[in-house]
């Protein structure tokens, strides 16, 4: 009885966030609470101020991307959304640990916002780190025409540097006219790799070398890297310094330096850089994107340095490695093993799939019902209730979850409500055992991930290929 589960959990979700305890941690944060307001709406822009062309798009607050909201840790946030779209739709904020009921999530934590309706988004900032927000309603249409938006939390101590800078990477789909492709949904997209741009967009402008990132010779610079686009992965690449990451999806690492044949960035990930800035007075080096061959490299902008005399002639030696959140620490040797197994897509082999319970073969799944991929042998449609959760899960339960990816596709894994450490890459272990909320799977590829179930409620678990979601890889995972 799927149903009366649902209306239970959202029932239990409502008293919980009526409640609203204060997680321990932060019992002596005395917080005052921001209200900002967030209004999704359809207006134009001007995707390239050199042109006068303008660009029908959906957004926030009537900017592309929206507005980058920057708070610090601890800070109690209270985000008053109204819905101005012709369509329901809703905002998840994503990354951030947040009480189950303010999650965003059409039909598994609240209702749909109507148009003209509103929803009241509240809670304590727990995570510093890099963050983005979107909604979570038919969000391969949404988050495609432009509802977006970064999410800063600042650290009590972040490290030294001068400049911290946002970078949302995403791309549109144009026609000659400079407007939106009307084509989301396409199963030949849901199918294969999704839907892909033709124009990449740097903070909602067009990406290229004009797009100058100005620093002055000497400088320390943080560049905040959040990928919004819904199906186009990037591999970054920047000439003439040794940029370091220091953070994956808002979580510390060892700060590294890049790999060499670029830094990857699938939908949904974000990745924290340093770069100190020993070019000199009046240089320029570009920011490239090296795609994926055997496709061009694309430039995405231009780190430009002004003519003022430098700052300093040696790098700052300061730390840059980040405080790490309070994260409960999974430990393997007690941990629950669950499995959870992909198939389905265009290509490989034929699988059989349940829709409602019902078997079918993929291919006939593909053709009758939209849906191209399964998780655990199911096939879900976003719009429909879901059905029983992938996992079910005790609060406190040290979980290590196994992904096997039987497709011959790539799929950016993202977990609702916690971070996982990412343990093993088809059995090797990883050097950094990273903290993340995204994790690519390469095609037929195993990964395993740890984490500790305390988080309690209902979380999203799919595929941020926002065309794979909404094709069957979504689902949930339940702590009780
Ligand atoms: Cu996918």
């Amino acid at each position: 009885m799927p149903i009366d589960r649902r209306q239970f959990l959202q029932a239990s979700a409502a008293l919980g966030a009526s409640l609203a305890v204060p997680a321990p941690l932060f019992a002596s944060v005395k917080a005052t609470e921001r209200r900002i307001e967030l209004t999704s709406s359809a207006f134009s822009v001007a995707l390239d101020p050199a042109d006068t062309a303008r660009t029908a798009v959906w957004g926030f607050n009537e900017q592309l991307p929206g507005p980058t909201q920057r708070f610090r840790r601890g800070d109690s946030v209270h985000f008053a959304v109204r819905n101005d779209l012709p369509q329901d739709t809703a905002v998840h904020w994503h990354g951030l640990r947040v009480p189950n009921a303010m999650d965003g999530v059409p039909r598994v934590t609240q209702h749909p916002i109507p148009p003209g309706g509103s929803f009241d988004y509240r809670f304590e900032l727990r995570d510093s780190g890099t963050y983005w927000y979107h909604p979570h309603q038919a969000s391969f249409e949404q988050v495609s025409r432009g509802l977006y938006g970064a999410l800063i939390v600042e650290e009590e101590k972040p490290p030294q540097v001068d400049r911290d800078e946002v970078w949302v990477i995403s791309d549109i789909k144009l026609n000659v006219q400079r407007q939106q492709v009307e084509d989301f949904g396409r199963i030949l997209d849901i199918a294969n790799d999704g839907r892909i741009g033709n124009q990449i967009l740097v903070n909602g402008l067009v990406a290229g070398p004009q797009r100058k990132l100005e620093v002055r010779a000497g400088e320390r610079l943080r560049l905040r890297l959040i990928n919004a686009a819904s199906a186009r992965f990037f591999r970054l690449a920047i000439e003439g310094h040794q940029a370091r990451i220091i953070a994956f999806d808002g979580q510390g690492v060892t700060p590294h330096p890049l790999p060499a044949d670029g830094l990857a960035l699938w939908p949904g990930m974000r990745v924290d850089l340093i770069i100190d800035c020993m070019g000199a007075a009046g240089q320029s080096f570009s920011l490239r994107d090296l795609g994926r061959p055997p496709a061009a490299a694309t430039v995405l902008g231009t780190l430009a340095y002004s003519s003022q005399p430098a700052v300093r002639s040696k790098p700052l030696t300061s730390s840059v490695a980040l405080a790490p959140n309070r994260i409960a620490e999974p430990d393997p040797g007690k941990a629950s093993d669950h499995y959870i197994i992909f198939q389905g897509g265009m290509r490989g082999t034929p699988v059989i799939g349940l829709v409602d319970g019902k078997p079918s073969r993929i291919q006939e799944i593909i053709a009758k019902q939209g849906l191209a991929w399964t998780m655990n042998y199911n096939a879900q449609h976003e719009a429909a209730l879901m059905h029983e959760p992938l996992l079910q899960l005790r609060t406190g339960e040290h979980v290590m979850l196994h992904m096997v990816n039987e497709t011959d596709f790539f799929h950016p894994m993202h977990l609702h409500g916690h971070f996982f450490r990412v343990l093993a890459i088809d059995g090797k272990e990883t050097p950094l055992r990273e903290w993340r909320d995204t994790v690519i799977m390469a095609p037929r590829q195993s990964i395993d991930v740890a984490f500790v179930a305390d988080n309690p409620g209902e979380w999203m678990y799919h595929c941020h290929i926002l065309d794979h979601a909404a094709g069957g890889m979504m689902g949930t995972i339940v702590v009780e």
